[in-house]
């Protein structure tokens, strides 16, 4: 048994969030979320950048339920690595009500390919945040492409908005459907028409980029209810309502300030898909169509 001490300014996931007076549609998915350890039984990596608290696949379920949720997209979190073992255990244990996005080696097996895909992992996520993982070389991501192309996975990617510029041809270039992380990190003080996201809205144009509209607690300035976040997400929501998804992102790694009220994200789903056919685009045909 490994025990693991959280960082020193590590905020816990709020145990007791508000029941959302929005009711999200039957069959809704939150497309983003983790399961950290626990600790002492899926070890967190070596190369770790942060040591969280546990947050287990039984208390995501039980979050999923309580926001009226059906069905989670688990995505691997940098402080597992490449050992996708908690990720993978909590799918299993879903009754099929969960799938994984991976992390993996560019050595990875075929065979352990396919063990990730029985276990319900759909596509691999490429991290290029530094202070969460050591720069790469693109032969890495290269590498691990050709390897999942007779999958037909896909390739989620997070990065932050200054990051777009240097990386467009690595990104314009990927052969998969592409899933950017939270709008592709925006600075919420600049306009939603300016040329920051002009530039993600371009990139949003090829046919085969995806975003996730979440974390506005991570991208707000103003603080709860994020409304200066919220002209960000509607704006990709109502113009690409098929490539877009939803997510929590529980249990809410490396937050400094404040811990979201998972209640509160949810109730700002109709503030951002403002038409029951929007809403259900991005919970439900939307990640139904990628995951399942
Ligand atoms: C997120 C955000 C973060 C962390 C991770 O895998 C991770 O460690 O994704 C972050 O610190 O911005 O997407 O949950």
């Amino acid at each position: 048994m490994t025990s693991f001490t959280r960082d020193a300014d590590w905020i816990d996931w709020d145990p007791a969030p508000s029941k959302p007076a929005f009711t999200p549609p039957p069959g809704a998915v939150d497309a983003h979320c983790h399961v950290f350890g626990p600790g002492d039984r899926f070890p967190f990596a070596p190369e770790r950048k942060y040591t969280p608290c546990d947050a287990s696949a039984e208390q995501l379920f039980a979050l999923r339920d309580h926001l009226g949720f059906t069905r989670n997209v688990i995505v691997q979190a940098t402080c597992h690595g490449a050992d996708n073992s908690a990720m993978v255990d909590a799918c299993l244990r879903s009754d099929g009500r969960a799938r994984g996005v991976a992390t993996v080696r560019a050595d990875i097996s075929a065979q352990e390919l396919a063990d990730l895909h029985a276990a319900g992992v759909r596509g691999v996520r490429f991290n290029f945040v530094r202070r969460l993982v050591d720069p790469k070389p693109d032969a890495h991501y290269h590498a691990i492409i050709d390897k999942i192309a007779p999958l037909d996975w896909h390739v989620v990617v997070y990065f932050e908005a200054p990051d777009l510029a240097e990386r467009w041809a690595f990104f314009t270039a990927l052969p998969t459907i592409v899933v950017v992380d939270h709008m592709g990190r925006p600075d919420v003080s600049q306009p939603v028409d300016g040329p920051d996201f002009d530039r993600f809205l371009a990139l949003m144009e090829r046919p085969n980029i995806w975003s996730k509209v979440s974390c506005p607690e991570r991208l707000s300035l103003a603080g709860p209810p994020y409304d200066d976040v919220a002209p960000f997400a509607r704006t990709l929501v109502e113009r690409f309502p098929d490539r877009v998804l939803w997510g929590t992102d529980w249990p809410h790694p490396n937050l400094k300030g404040h811990m979201p009220d998972d209640g509160l994200l949810v109730d700002r789903i109709p503030v951002i898909a403002r038409t029951p056919e929007l809403q259900r685009a991005l919970l439900v045909d939307n990640p139904t169509k990628l995951y399942w």
